[in-house]
Order: C-alpha cells, then sequence, then structure tokens
C-alpha cells in the first residue's frame, strides 16, 4: 500500500485500534517533553499513579516558561523537576539552557519518531520528521510510564510547496498564509504533511517555524520529510547517526491538497487578537509600533537572530520604543555571543533576555497601555502579553527588527538595505552541559517539595444525575489563556486551590468566587472552538476543583476537548448550534440519567428549568474516554486497576 509520511510513523506506532480514519487509535510514545509550567503537575501525576520509572526512549524535562518571577515558588518548582527528573530517570535541561521545542529540535529530535509533549507547540518538532503532538500533563506522564497516546486517525492534508521564497518573505510568511488558509478553528483531527519540490529550499529551522504554528489551527501536528537537508541539520549538530530518510510514497493519497507557491508569498502579519487575523505587511506600514519583541519558540533560531542582528547592525533603536531579544536556546545565544552579533544588537539598544518563553507568556515585559506590540511569537490572544487593551502583532523576525530601527511597521521589501542573506551554520556548538542525563546514582535522589508543591486534585465519581447552573456563557474562540491566565499568575501553577482563584480572571473575575458559593454542580456554556490554544490541563484541573462538571459548547478544541475528560468534566456539543441561544447564564439545567445516558453513549438530552426546553447534546467521547469520565478523571481511572489507559 502506497503511504504518505504521516501513515508511515502512525502505522509503525499503532498499539490499539484499527488504523480507521476518524476512530481512535493509540501510539506508542518514544519521546516525550515537559516544561515546568505543565511539568510540575505532570511528574506530581506520574507518582501519584505509582509509576516507578520512565518507559520511553527519552524523556526530557525543560524549564523555560517560568523562570524569573518574583518570591520562592518557582525556585520551589525547579527544584521539584530537578530531583523528580533525577529519580525517576529523565533527562533535566536547567533554566538557561533554552526553550524547550527550540533546544529539543537541537540536541534531541530524531526523524521517524513520535514525541509527546505538555505543551500545544510540541508540533515544532515536525520540522525535523517527526510526529510530534502537545497534550496535557497527564497525558504525557501516563506515556512516560509506557502507556499509549490515544488520538484520532487522523485525515492527512498534504501542503504542496513549489517555488521558493523571494527575499524580505520567510517561513513565518508561509505558515501565516496556512492560518489564512485554514483559519483557528475547525481542523480537529487533521494531521498536516509538507511536500513538494519547495520544501528542499527551506531549512529545518524554517521547517520548524512553520511545524510551530500549526497549532493555532488546531490541526494535531505538521511533518516534513526528513531529507538531505535534515540530514545536514543533524550533522552540523553532531547528530548525523540520529537521520533516517523519510519521504511518502509515489502516489501516496490525501485528504485534502493545499498548494502553496513560496515565491507568490508576501510578508505578513497576524492582527490583533488572533493568530488568524492575517493582514498584509503592506497595509500596515507606517503605523506607528511602541515595542518589539524577538524570540520565542517560532522564530529563535540561529539563523532568525544573525538576520536581525545583520539588520540592527550599525542602527539604533528608535527613542521611545523598547526592542527586546530572548535567543531562542543557549546554543544560539553562545554562538551570537563568540561570533559577534551579539554585539551588534546590544550596539543598537537592544534588551536581551534570557534564552526562555519570558515575553511571549506575558511573564514580563508586557506593553504599555494600548500599545502597539510587533512580536515574532504565535499568540497574540487579548491580553496574553500581560495589558489587556494592548495591540500585538505577530510578524517575522526581519519584519520586527526593521520596526524597532524605524518606529513604525515597514514593509521590508521598500527598506533601505538589501537583504541579508545569513546561511545555515555547517557546525552548530553541541554544547550539552545543561543537561542532567540520568544515571544510576542520581535514582537514588531525594525528591523535593517546598510549600509550593500541592497534591494533584483529584475529582469524585461522575454524579448519577447532572443539575446545575450556568455559571458562565461565553461566545466563541475562548482559548485556555481566558480561562486559565498565565503571565503573572503562572507561578501557582503547582498550586491548584491558589490558581484556581483565577479561573476566567480576565472574563468574569467573580466566577471562582460564584462557583466555590454554589450547592450544585457547576455548568459552562461556550460557542465554538473552546479551548483553544495552549496544552495547559489546568484550564480544566482548576475549573473541576470549582465543582464545574460539563461544559457545553458548539465545539472543542483537541487537547482541551481531552484533559477535561481527564479531569472528569463531560465536554457537550450541541446538536443543533441555534440552541446556544436557549440558555441563559444563571439558568439551571438537568438531566436524570446523565450517568447512565454517557455510559451508554446516546445523545444527552439536559433540561432548561428557566424555559423547560430539552436540549440534545452529543458527548463525542470513545469508549475509553467514557469510561474515564465515570471513574471521575483519568488518575482515577488509572489508580483503579487501569495502569496506561
Ligand atoms: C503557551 O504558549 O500558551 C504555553 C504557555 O506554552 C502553553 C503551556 C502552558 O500553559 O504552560 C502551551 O502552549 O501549551
Ligand atoms: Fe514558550 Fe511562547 Fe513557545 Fe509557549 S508559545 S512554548 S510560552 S515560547
Amino acid at each position: 500500500m502506497r503511504q504518505n509520511i504521516v501513515e508511515k510513523i502512525l502505522t509503525a506506532h499503532l498499539k490499539e485500534g484499527d488504523f480507521v480514519k476518524g476512530s481512535e487509535i493509540g501510539i506508542r510514545i518514544d519521546q516525550t517533553l515537559t516544561q515546568d509550567a505543565t511539568g510540575t503537575m505532570a511528574y506530581l501525576q506520574f507518582e501519584a499513579m505509582g509509576l516507578k520509572e520512565i518507559k520511553t526512549d527519552l524523556s526530557v524535562s525543560y524549564v523555560d516558561h517560568n523562570t524569573v518571577q518574583v518570591g520562592f515558588e518557582n525556585a520551589d518548582d525547579h527544584r521539584y523537576l530537578r530531583t523528580v527528573a533525577a529519580r525517576y530517570g529523565v533527562v533535566f535541561s536547567r533554566p538557561g539552557n533554552g526553550i524547550c521545542h527550540q533546544v529539543h529540535l537541537e540536541r534531541f529530535g530524531k526523524p521517524g519518531t513520535t514525541l509527546l509533549g505538555s505543551d500545544s507547540h510540541t508540533p515544532t518538532g515536525g520540522g525535523i520528521g517527526q510526529i510530534a503532538i502537545g497534550a496535557g500533563g497527564l497525558d504525557v506522564a501516563v506515556a512516560m510510564g509506557g502507556g499509549n497516546f490515544y488520538t484520532v486517525c487522523p485525515k492527512v492534508y498534504q501542503v504542496n510547496l513549489t517555488g521558493e521564497l523571494k527575499p524580505w518573505v520567510t517561513a513565518k510568511d508561509v505558515v501565516l498564509k496556512m492560518l489564512e488558509t485554514l483559519t483557528t478553528k475547525g481542523n480537529v483531527g487533521v494531521m498536516l504533511e509538507y511536500g513538494g519540490p519547495g520544501v528542499r529550499t527551506l531549512s529545518v529551522p524554517q521547517r520548524a517555524t512553520i511545524a510551530n504554528m500549526g497549532a493555532e489551527m488546531g490541526v494535531t501536528c505538521s511533518i516534513f520529510p526528513s531529507d538531505s537537508v535534515t540530514k545536514k541539520f543533524l550533522k552540523a549538530q553532531d547528530r548525523e547517526a540520529d537521520w533516517i530518510e523519510l519521504k511518502a510514497d509515489e502516489g501516496a493519497e490525501y485528504d485534502r491538497v493545499i498548494d502553496i507557491d513560496l515565491s507568490s508569498l508576501e510578508p505578513l502579519a497576524a492582527a490583533p487578537h488572533s493568530p488568524g487575523n492575517i493582514k498584509q505587511v503592506s497595509e500596515l506600514a507606517g503605523m506607528p509600533v511602541d515595542q518589539v519583541c524577538i524570540g520565542s519558540c517560532t522564530n529563535s533560531s540561529f539563523r532568525d537572530m544573525m538576520t536581525v542582528a545583520a539588520i540592527l547592525k550599525g542602527r539604533t533603536v528608535i527613542p521611545g520604543l523598547t526592542l527586546a531579544i530572548a535567543p531562542g536556546s543557549r546554543q544560539v545565544l553562545q554562538m551570537l555571543a563568540r561570533n559577534g552579533a551579539l554585539a551588534d544588537m546590544i550596539g543598537a539598544g537592544a534588551r536581551i533576555m534570557e534564552s526562555a518563553c519570558g515575553f511571549c507568556i506575558g511573564n514580563h515585559f508586557s506593553p504599555k497601555s494600548g500599545g502597539v506590540s510587533l512580536r515574532t511569537s504565535n499568540r497574540n490572544f487579548e491580553a496574553r502579553s500581560g495589558t489587556k487593551d494592548a495591540q500585538v502583532y505577530l510578524v517575522s523576525p526581519e519584519v520586527a527588527a526593521l520596526a524597532a530601527v524605524n518606529g513604525k511597521f515597514t514593509d521590508p521589501r521598500k527598506a533601505a538595505m538589501d537583504y541579508p542573506e545569513v546561511k545555515e551554520p555547517s557546525e552548530f556548538l553541541a554544547d550539552d552541559t545543561m543537561f542532567v542525563k540520568p544515571t544510576a546514582a542520581l535514582k537514588k535522589t531525594e525528591v523535593f517539595r517546598g510549600p509550593n508543591i500541592g497534591e494533584p486534585p483529584r475529582n469524585g465519581k461522575m454524579p448519577e444525575a447532572l443539575g446545575g447552573e450556568v455559571m458562565i456563557k461565553v461566545g466563541d474562540k475562548i482559548t485556555t489563556d481566558h480561562i486559565m491566565p498565565a503571565g503573572a499568575r503562572l507561578k501557582y501553577r503547582s498550586n491548584v486551590p491558589k490558581y484556581a482563584e483565577f479561573v476566567f480572571e480576565h472574563v468574569d473575575s467573580t466566577f471562582p468566587e460564584r462557583c466555590l458559593r454554589s450547592k450544585s454542580h457547576n455548568i459552562i456554556v461556550a460557542g465554538e472552538s473552546y479551548g483553544q490554544g495552549s496544552s495547559r490541563e489546568h484550564a480544566a484541573m482548576c475549573p473541576m476543583y470549582l465543582g464545574v462538571k460539563a461544559v457545553i459548547a458548539k465545539s472543542f478544541e483537541r487537547i482541551h476537548a481531552a484533559n477535561l475528560v481527564n479531569f472528569g468534566i463531560a465536554p457537550l456539543t450541541f446538536k443543533d448550534p441555534a440552541d446556544y441561544d436557549r440558555i441563559e447564564k444563571g439558568d439551571r439545567l438537568s438531566c436524570r440519567n446523565w450517568r447512565e445516558d454517557y455510559l451508554a453513549g446516546k445523545p444527552i438530552f439536559v433540561t432548561n428549568e428557566r424555559t423547560g426546553d430539552r436540549i440534545e447534546c452529543g458527548c463525542g467521547c470513545s469508549d475509553r474516554q467514557r469510561a474515564i469520565l465515570a471513574a471521575g478523571g483519568l488518575l482515577n481511572h488509572t489508580t483503579s486497576g487501569n495502569k496506561g489507559k
């Protein structure tokens, strides 16, 4: 049978289920990654499941998200993560070593393997030919223990690339074009496979930029072939032995083909407040800019940084504008320091941030009130930057650097300079000294639990009947940043009762208190694409802690829907989306045969007690998920004799 790349890797990893589009399959996971903000809970849950050591080929714990806040919490979390990694055989990437996705691509990503990460941008690994998927921490904990990862046998879309990018047009513009085509909703259950003659014109980091922002389209992952370009990259990383060739069979089939002629693209930007709100940079040219932030897991490779340095060299950042640069990894930062490019950045007045997520997660560097901020990252959701009325535009490093020296949006094709052609290096600085690799001696490490480390919360069993109040009714495209803000609140990730105080902070800050006061079940009603964005399972775990039993929405994003099930919250979809208008905040909803109907996979009829309307909902869950919901979540389910499921 002629297979595409996705089919080749998935069938080689298939452990459970039939390989039939749309049905649930269980796959073996070769590598996992966690980051600190989702990692503490992932390892606490790993421990709570009674697992003794990791069973993957490689598991890495990165500290990159929450590195510089005030207070003891970060330091406590980092110490827990270091000691728990040592104890169970996980590689620990120390703070300062870089952003998980960039570092993993450089040092560990292997073509043809599967990678599961507790971060939605794990698909960055698709740039090197991995099936790399983002998931909640609990799913990653199960995979670390050797359990399968369950996903829908996907539809595969081929993105057929032809031509070559023109000067000043970048990988970011390719993925922004894809976002314009596929939008940020409705792509659940899809994997993207890039192919065509244009692929060989793109370096591995450029491919990684494109794969990274597949997360914003809601696809499960994106993947590139592994070819001579991949081999060269791995050789330059001193990892040539990790290379295998990976290509689709001649005549392989796809569910849809999207053609992109690289030479027809132009510089693009995602305008506030969605990565899918695509504009041409030429239409925005002249708009004054207050702040520029360059970095994040999307655009912080060596080549990106060298291009920025070349644009900044001999120029000065305009007064009144602030430029922040965060190289994506210690490898990149060291190389810039050694070849002098860092001096060019500093000379231009850039403020150098550590190699971490930083500004991207709103951890620092919030723009001024109403400020226009140009960022090379992947998300510009309202308030994510830490300033609710800031106007964040997502652009390429080239457009960002030019704005920093011109003070305004600039069409780079009209810039008064030639395009700085930066070649990929033939040798990267392969310095692994900031990884703590597992040893037999380290397995005796005592796990440190400071006061910021709480017990992972558990839910009760699914109730027989549902009866409760609609505590909030929200619209379309509610992101996990809306549900569970990160930024300044990130430091409470290991302390669920405290973090739960901030659920829906920027939407309705009375939500947590009202939920805690209520004597019945709490229900959330939402529009399309509920739970876009981050993989943070806290967006399910904290509502669970507040007594939420069901979310009724027009549609859900993949990772969030799985997280809701993992924490025993039923994700229900309106059979008729117009029924959304038949429920108001404060309405009481009930379903007498809740548990029984759910377990039987029947449609669920919810009665609105105010109007008497019976509203039909579907649960869209597999049998496995229904059993998890009945147990009140995956932790209960696995610790009641169903390990690894
Ligand atoms: C993000 O970009 O939103 C994050 C922060 O990396 C999240 C993970 C988290 O919330 O910890 C993600 O993308 O999954
Ligand atoms: Fe970090 Fe931002 Fe990437 Fe999330 S999107 S992993 S916060 S750099």
